[in-house]
């Protein structure tokens, strides 16, 4: 199901790949610890991730849904049908599949990095919609990526739901973009789900809810950070934080540690029985996700300066999430 020639982990070692593990490495170091809020997407994470949308304080997915509810007429008028539908970051592959009956694609193409998971919604999604040509592919998107030949060349549509270009910088979502923009041949398109700017303790909620399933999903890194580079991280020392931080319009995702701690991993392939080690003050953080708000104007100007020119969106009555279609 999953194209083998487009694994995510090009060299694997008994951990992650060379390069995730560089990178993890290098982001454990710096002064301010960061990481790529990609691993929070193992197998538990996709899982914990479904659990938030289903929160109600996590208002994005039902909003959005809501938006495709009322406007799905609207919608698939501005994106035609037969398109070459490329779900990015597909997990359970829902989203998209509440629109096949409006969209009604010509090829279905999802594609996300947690690929057991993705695998496993395209077996179902297979027996339900037998007449859609379906393509998985398990890959790294938010890298660089180029489309292998079973994915149809004429009109690409990029579907982008859930606010997930949030979780790029602004000059990370517009250089994101714009290699949509190289994969899409001209006649296709963007359809794309961007989340507001609203009241900060609305925010603050969605971001940190009642009975903690936003914080088990951000702890849970810790343990597929142990899986992917052999790291000792114990997940009681270390407590869920996120905030809106109204400055940069987004809400800020950490962990903070509890107390003093060591955190230990091997230093590289050759030298398995060195560990680096990094020393964690007590309130230390590591930053595991950024996730922007914008205007609807700020987004129109963003999708400007990738090279899309935004034809229509459409939002709820509140104005706490916008659908955009976009074309080149
Ligand atoms: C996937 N992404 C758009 C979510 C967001 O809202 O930024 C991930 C998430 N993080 C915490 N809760 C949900």
């Amino acid at each position: 199901v999953i194209s083998p020639e487009l694994s995510s982990r090009p060299v694997n070692t008994p951990h992650g790949s060379h390069a995730a593990i560089a990178e993890i490495s290098a982001g454990l170091l710096a002064p301010r610890a960061a990481t790529s809020p990609k691993y929070l997407y193992d197998g538990l994470g996709s899982k914990l991730f479904e659990a938030i949308c289903e929160l109600p304080e996590y208002y994005p997915t039902r909003t959005e849904a809501a938006i495709f509810e009322r406007h799905g007429a609207g919608i698939a008028h501005a994106v035609g049908t037969g398109a070459t539908l490329i779900d990015l970051g597909a997990g359970n592959c829902a989203k998209a599949a509440s629109l096949f009956p409006l969209l009604r694609p010509g090829q279905y193409v999802p594609v996300d990095i947690s690929r057991d998971f993705l695998n496993e919604a395209v077996l179902r999604l297979r027996q339900r919609f037998p007449e859609i040509e379906m393509t998985a592919l398990g890959l790294d998107f938010s890298s660089s990526f180029e489309l292998p030949s079973s994915v149809r060349a004429e009109r690409r549509v990029f579907f982008y739901p859930g606010s997930s270009i949030g979780n790029f910088a602004p000059h990370e979502a517009i250089a994101f973009l714009r290699r949509l923009r190289a994969n899409e041949q001209g006649d296709g398109g963007l359809l794309i789900g961007v989340d507001l700017i609203k009241d900060g303790a609305v925010l603050d909620a969605a971001y940190d809810d009642a009975i903690g399933v936003t914080a088990a999903f951000n702890l849970n890194m810790l343990r597929h950070l142990n899986h992917l580079i052999g790291s000792d991280f114990e997940v009681s020392q270390w407590q869920h934080r996120a905030f809106f931080n109204a400055e940069e319009s987004r809400v800020e995702m950490h962990l903070e540690a509890r107390e003093a701690l060591v955190v230990t991993w091997p230093e590289g392939e050759r030298h398995h029985e060195r560990r680096v080690e990094r020393h964690f003050a007590r309130g230390e953080r590591i930053h595991t996700e950024d996730s922007y708000k914008y205007t609807r104007r700020g987004f129109i100007d963003l999708l400007q300066e990738a090279g899309f020119a935004a034809t229509h969106n459409w939002t709820d009555d509140a104005e706490w999430f916008a659908v955009f279609h976009a074309r080149a």
